[in-house]
């Protein structure tokens, strides 16, 4: 059984060999352990003094003495910490075995080895941060672009808290009107008590209707774009796949039915990821193993978000291109002509009609032109489907905004409610469940388990 008394320790760094490694360790019992494994330099322990301070000294096993090594120890006494308890981190030269050894000391001394993010998770059982912001901390680490991060690091700094509890404010305001009436039911109170719920409930439900369209950006920024590149044989993906990523990642060679596998890879267009998949050409083959990798293939354009279907300019338009152009009519795609370094084959307004909504852009991947309005494209197309493109400043996640569906079906009861005229304690009661709703996103009344499960997609010594 684990508790919150115990004092946690964990490497907090990547394992792997850099200038510096760190343990951290949190919790009550954290001037024990650590007057048990760090020395100054003068052999004395450090006097735990009631404010932040920075010690110099050794590491040492504490059963027999020995130095593992030398250490910049932080201490960070509660509530003024990442934990809101006590926390030392041990800064120490950063060797994977030497990091361990630290690690085994402060376990000899008394901590136990901290689960996936418990860190965090004390940092918001000890009140210090709130559900959403602990969940963006995540997103932060695993940011892939800076767009997504900035996004990230000011929903850890509460800008989606802040939201949610002006909502509530504003609904348990409303309540409080409601609930007031309801003990004076003169008929005019009450209808205006109604107008007021249709006014207000009508108000809160566009601002949460934004928060609900935003999942759609947090998903993107979290995840990347998943994104497919297909077309026949040989007309330049792989190549394509290495100009967006500015280096040889993909074989590229003028045999058709070079690449066999679906390679991914993320790219950085414009601050959005995208996670690029190049693919096997799309044909007809014996080839058993090609075979595979065109029924590959042809699942990643099913699965994928984005299609770049690629065709070669130099080369009339085959019936394969026609059928891969109907194939991908429905999905949202770009249209990309390559290798207009040679002369043209094409008609682009041929294929412009063709493509229907879906832009076209020419581009040479073997000389890098045109890959500008290519990624303008891509952003294009993936922004222009957001409604609410201009927030970035927070990122709702699936957890989220299931949550606040659940409070937009209460609100529209609700307001449904009041406008037909009924009793106000229903009323009351729908409120209740909205303001219920908003507060599990900032993690009110959530149980245990959905906290374990939360906590657990964190890395360690987080
Ligand atoms: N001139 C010219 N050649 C290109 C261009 N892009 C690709 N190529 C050449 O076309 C050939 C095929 O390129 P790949 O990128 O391997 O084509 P692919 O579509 O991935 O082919 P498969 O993997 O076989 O399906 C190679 O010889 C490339 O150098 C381009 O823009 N201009
Ligand atoms: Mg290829």
């Amino acid at each position: 059984m684990l508790t919150q008394e115990d004092t946690i320790a964990a490497i907090a760094t990547s394992l792997g060999e850099a200038s510096i490694g760190v343990v951290r360790v949190s919790g009550d019992g954290v001037k024990n352990v650590a007057s048990k494994a760090f020395r100054l330099r003068n052999g004395a322990v450090p006097k735990w003094h009631d404010t932040r301070r920075l010690y110099y000294g050794q590491v040492v096993d504490p059963f027999t003495g020995v130095q593992i090594d030398e250490c910049i120890l932080l201490w960070m006494p509660g509530p003024r910490s990442y934990t809101a308890e006590d926390v030392v981190e041990f800064q120490v030269h950063g060797g994977i075995r030497v990091v361990q050894m630290v690690l085994e000391a402060v376990l000899k001394a008394g901590a136990r080895l901290a689960e996936p993010g418990e860190f965090t998770k004390r940092a918001f059982l000890n009140g210090r941060i709130d559900l959403s912001q602990a969940e963006a901390v995540m997103d932060l680490i695993r940011a892939k672009t800076d767009l997504a991060s900035r996004s990230a690091l000011s929903q850890v700094n509460g800008r989606l808290s802040e939201r949610i509890r002006a909502l509530r404010k504003t609904l348990i305001e409303l309540q409080a009107h409601v609930e007031v009436t309801i003990d004076y039911p003169e008929h005019d109170v009450e209808s205006v008590a109604c107008a007021q719920v249709v006014d207000t409930g009508c108000h809160l439900l566009t601002e949460i209707e934004a928060m609900i369209e935003n999942a759609e950006v947090g998903q993107i920024l979290r995840e990347g774009v998943v994104t497919t590149i297909v077309g026949r044989p040989n007309v330049g993906k792989s190549s394509i796949m290495n100009a967006l990523l500015r280096r040889d990642r993909a074989i590229v060679t003028d045999i058709p039915g070079t690449t066999r596998d679906v390679l991914e890879e993320y790219v950085n267009v414009r601050g959005i990821p995208f996670r690029l998949a190049d693919t096997a050409g799309i044909r007809d083959t014996a080839d058993v193993v090609e075979r595979i990798g065109v029924e590959k293939s042809r699942q990643m354009v099913q699965s994928a978000q984005l299609v770049l279907l690629v065709l070669n300019r130099n080369e009339p338009l085959t019936p394969e291109d026609v059928q891969l152009m109907e194939e991908t009519a429905n999905v949202p795609r770009i249209v990309v002509l390559n290798k207009i370094d040679l002369p043209a084959a094409l008609d682009i307004s041929d294929i412009r009609s063709r493509a229907g909504e879906s832009p076209v852009v020419e581009i040479s991947a073997k000389e890098a032109e045109g890959l500008a309005a290519l990624e303008e494209a891509m952003e294009k197309l993936v922004m222009g489907g957001m409604a609410d493109r201009g927030d970035i400043s927070y990122m709702t996640n699936a957890r989220q905004s299931e949550l606040l569906r659940a409070a937009r079906e209460d609100l529209v009861a609700a307001v449904d409610a009041a406008r037909a005229g009924a009793t106000l304690d229903i009323i009351a009661v729908q409120l209740q469940s909205a303001y219920a709703a908003l507060g599990r996103v900032i993690g009110e009344e959530v149980g245990e388990d959905l906290l374990d499960e939360i906590f657990s997609r964190f890395c360690l010594g987080k």
